[in-house]
């Protein structure tokens, strides 16, 4: 859909169409509406950084805690998001699901390490990584403090979020052509 067409939506259509930009997080879609109209997608998406951004550290992660584990239990059920889905199975060239039982019980050890010592689940965004890049940064960053880690997790939610809304809105670019 083109920017006119997300400026006309009534806020039931606008939270349907965003609610899952983020991750479960309807409510920042039903915050952002407010905000209409947006000039561009890149509007609409500073909206939704500004949102995150004056959350206290709390919401910060209460938004990453609704994030699903990469290859962990949702995936195994079957259970993931359509987007996170998507995602999950486009890292790299094979996706998370072709992990070997080795890369599966290192990846699971790693991310139990790591929420046990954040509270929250490690954060990436899979179409921007591959397997050994994602298993790398989950070593590399479980050795951050909490803040540091915390914007790092925030700032990738945010590149997923970007992703998310280019599949449904049309950039300035792609309008032009
Ligand atoms: C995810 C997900 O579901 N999609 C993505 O890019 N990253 N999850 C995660 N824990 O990083």
């Amino acid at each position: 859909m083109d920017i006119s067409t997300v400026n006309s939506l009534c806020y039931e259509d606008f939270v349907d169409t965003f609610g899952n930009v983020v991750e479960r997080g309807p409510l920042m879609a039903a915050a952002v509406w407010s905000h209409r109209p947006f000039s561009n997608l890149s509007e609409l998406e500073a909206h939704i950084s500004d949102f995150i951004d004056k959350l206290p550290e709390s919401g910060k992660e209460g938004i990453l805690r609704c994030l699903p584990d990469l290859a962990g239990r949702d995936l195994q059920r079957g259970t993931l998001s359509r987007e996170s889905q998507d995602e999950q199975s486009q890292a790299g060239d094979t996706g998370m699901a072709s992990l070997s039982p080795a890369e599966t019980t290192r990846m699971h050890q790693l991310n139990a390490d790591y929420k046990k010592r954040f509270g929250f689940p490690f954060v990436i965004c899979a179409k921007m990584s591959d397997k050994a890049g994602i298993l790398r940064q989950l070593a590399e960053r479980s050795g951050n403090d909490l803040s540091q880690e915390r914007e790092c997790a925030i700032s990738e939610v945010k590149k997923i979020c970007c992703l998310r809304l280019r599949n449904l809105v049309l950039s300035e670019t792609r309008n032009k052509q």
